[in-house]
């Protein structure tokens, strides 16, 4: 069956896109819309005619999987010119989401409408490319250079009411039936006797945009498609239509063949494949109706906000009255700033807090719980105490989680009678806002419960990564290595600000340093404490970060770490640090450039990433570069760690380790997976292949 349908009555020509599950427009859709509007053009019966999306969207845009293979006829800049030049008018009724190509098809068509609650965006950069369908020429020309510039540079979509009010569309349909809608804002439009009204044809719009760019290039951190994408929105100012046109094909193309657009991409589709995990495929998760949190710090107040905000009721247990008001002092005000920003409403605010959310300082309370999450302090200790008295008191068959960073959970599981049940869930700070969530599968977990656990995160709008039990799991055991590598650096003579610079000039959001004062010094000392007794005669210990740390320095919370922030909340260089430093470290003969800072920083953290593959901690490989996409701060358009090291070449970074090795061959050990692979030739994404597409 076509994927575009045409259906004729009363005039008006209904032409429905239905290729699920987004409509993408492979060339299959494109091959069919364009028969189907020649079709309109030749039918003498039909005056008007309507594109719709069958399902629940419009069109998700051109289809990604055909990215990277040789382009097919017909394109769709083809396809929309032929629906713009069409003599007879044609509508676009928008429901749901229209992304991308799917925006720019109805840009391509003389009228539009949306549903309320749709959403209509050109998020082209967040793939690496650029509006290739006419969509940086189209849409300056129906709202204006300033609103287009920041629609396509930012890949933000609009509500359909913000889109009314921009231009971008010319009326609001009402109801859920779409077609009802379409059929009847059709023959309105007839009986008012509109014509075909080209959008191309608009006046070109008139401003500049190098102060935009100006700015745009100086915070871009090397990322290069929202600056070629505002280049081709200026375009649309002085250039003829046809021009403008030809000057967007000709950037885009540029964009298609960047590694970044790779990259962005390999990012898209592996953030989809984590949840596919043949071990729960087919299984039914448990109900999960009531959450328990035990501890309303940091993390169990976000996480009891993250649980209200998704609809589900939290009962919250801390260790005295006073703790548990301030637990929920710290939910109300994460929720008092979902208010503000638009994402909830003050009368559900009220009931969540008043009915959904309960707090109590007796474990009684957690009975109902379906679902219970630990995250008192880091204690071995103290959590296999809070386990045994859940295993007391939890119903049967309630699914008891830890939130533990680096803890063994297969120790905490063993003090309960139930270790099938047992499961880690490490959230990441601020647990209401970010995304990431490792769910750590343990020695006896059960397949339903780690089932329950990724229903879980689906349901909190969680990207969920499975990880196997080791110290620190994926994430927190592969930071301790490249921090480790960074460390050496710097008692060897470099300056931690001049690793944070090379850092962030790769792309980090924050140098390694930076994160340490965000996440205070104490955290850092009381890890290397508790992981002395471990420690190997080779290991070079951090001498600079305990003298901080006895100095007081430690991070934000008391205005001087690594940088200094009394004047500045950014953080000052500080030469009392560098002093500090200096005096901790043995011998800073050694100078590093920032090449180097940058090899040794990413041999290190892909050499622990192929181990932590290699050992089945992470499934594949790319469930590594989603936790550093999304916990860490890894720069999106790069794909990953592991998408990086192919890009870069795995043999190069062996022999970057095997030259490190040299000075330091305890450290710099080569990961049994990476010397497998280098040595075949293959890639890390040969093994993310078997599962995905
Ligand atoms: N192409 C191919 N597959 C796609 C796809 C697309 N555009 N969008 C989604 N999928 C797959 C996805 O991998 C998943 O597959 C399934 O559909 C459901 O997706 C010329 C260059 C539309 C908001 O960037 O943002 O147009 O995992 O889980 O949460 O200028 O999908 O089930 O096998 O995300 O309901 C621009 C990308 C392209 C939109 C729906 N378009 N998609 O969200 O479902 S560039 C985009 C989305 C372009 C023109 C150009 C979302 C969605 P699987 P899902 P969802
Ligand atoms: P926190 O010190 O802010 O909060 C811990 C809370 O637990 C305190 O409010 C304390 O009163 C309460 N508590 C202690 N013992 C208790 C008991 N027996 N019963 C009930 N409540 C008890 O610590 P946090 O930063 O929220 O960390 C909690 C856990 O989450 C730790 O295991 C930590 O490693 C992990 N974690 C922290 C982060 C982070 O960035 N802070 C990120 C991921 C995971």
């Amino acid at each position: 069956m076509s994927p575009v349908r045409y259906a004729l009555s009363d005039r008006i020509a209904v032409l429905t896109v239905d290729n699920p599950p987004v409509n993408a427009l492979s060339q299959a859709v494109r091959a069919a819309l364009a028969d189907a509007v020649s079709r309109f053009a030749a039918d003498e019966d039909a005056e008007i005619a309507v594109i719709l999306g069958a399902g629940r969207l419009f069109i998700g845009g051109a289809d990604i999987s055909e990215f990277g293979k040789p382009p097919a006829d017909p394109w769709l800049p083809e396809v929309i010119a032929a629906i713009e030049d069409c003599p007879k008018p044609i509508v676009a009724v928008i429901h749901g989401t229209a992304l991308g190509g799917g925006l720019e098809v109805a840009l391509g068509c003389h009228w539009r409408m949306a549903m309320p609650g749709t959403k209509l965006g050109l998020p082209e950069v967040t793939l690496g490319i650029l509006p290739g369908a006419g969509g940086t020429q189209r849409l300056p020309r129906l709202v204006g250079l300033q609103a287009a510039a920041e629609m396509i540079t930012s890949g933000r979509p609009m509500t359909a009411e913000a889109a009314l009010d921009a231009g971008l569309i010319d009326h609001l349909g009402q109801g859920d039936d779409v077609l009802a809608a379409a059929r009847s804002w059709a023959a309105d439009l007839l009986t008012q006797g509109v014509v075909a009204r080209p959008t191309g044809r608009i006046a070109a719009p008139s401003g500049d945009l190098s102060d935009m760019r100006a700015e745009m290039q100086a915070k871009s951190r090397g990322e290069v498609a929202p600056v070629t994408a505002l280049d081709a929105v200026a375009a649309s100012t002085s250039l003829s239509f046809a021009d403008g046109m030809a000057e967007e094909r000709r950037l885009f193309r540029e964009l298609m063949d960047t590694p970044q657009r790779a990259g962005l991409i390999h990012a898209f589709f592996a953030e989809r494949a984590t949840a596919k995990l043949p071990e729960i495929a087919g299984i039914a998760p448990r109900e999960i109706d009531r959450l328990g949190v035990i501890g309303g710090g940091t993390m169990g107040a976000g996480i009891a906000t993250s649980a209200l905000l998704a609809g589900l009721p939290v009962v919250l247990v801390e260790r005295d009255e006073a703790a548990a008001g301030r637990a929920r002092d710290t939910i109300a005000a994460n929720l008092a700033a979902a208010v503000k920003r638009g994402k909830l409403d003050a009368d559900r605010r009220d009931t969540l807090l008043d009915v959904s959310l309960v707090t109590a300082t007796d474990y009684d309370a957690l009975a109902p719980a379906d679902l219970l999450i630990e995250a008192v302090f880091e204690s071995m200790e103290v959590k296999q105490e809070v386990f045994a008295r859940l295993d007391a008191v939890a119903r049967p068959g309630a699914v008891l989680a830890t939130n533990t960073s680096y803890l063994d959970v297969d120790a905490i599981a063993a003090v309960t009678s139930r270790p099938q049940d047992v499961i880690g869930l490490h959230f990441f700070s601020p647990a209401h806002i970010m995304k990431l969530l490792e769910i750590v599968v343990a020695r006896d977990t059960a397949p339903d419960v780690t089932a329950t656990a990724f229903a879980l995160a689906r349901r909190l709008g969680k990207i969920p990564v499975r990880a196997g039990v080791c110290d620190g799991f994926i994430g927190n055991r592969i930071l301790s290595h490249y921090r480790t590598a960074a460390d050496h650096m710097v008692l060897d003579g470099a300056s931690p600000y001049a690793i944070d610079r090379a850092i962030r000039d790769f792309g980090f959001a924050m140098g390694p340093y930076q994160v340490s004062d965000l996440a205070g010094l104490d955290i850092g000392f009381a890890t290397r404490q508790r992981k002395a007794a471990d420690a190997h005669p080779r290991d070079r210990a951090p001498t600079f970060a305990d003298a901080l740390y006895h100095a007081g320095r430690l991070g934000r919370k008391t205005k001087r770490g690594y940088y200094d922030y009394s004047d500045d909340p950014k953080g000052r260089e500080d030469p009392e640090t560098l002093r500090l430093v200096q005096e901790a470290r043995a011998d800073a003969s050694r100078e590093f450039t920032d090449e180097e800072i940058v090899r040794r920083y990413m041999a290190a953290m892909v050499n622990e990433a192929a181990r932590v593959v290699g050992d089945g901690i992470a499934s594949r490989p790319l469930d590594v570069d989603v936790v550093f996409l999304h916990g860490y701060g890894f720069p999106r358009w790069r794909g990953g760690p592991m998408h990086w090291a192919d890009t870069y070449g795995l043999d190069r970074i062996l022999a970057d380790i095997r030259e490190f090795a040299r000075d330091d061959d305890h450290f710099w050990q080569p990961a049994p997976l990476l010397t497998e692979l280098a040595d075949k030739g293959a890639t890390f994404e040969s093994l993310n292949r078997k599962d995905t597409k």
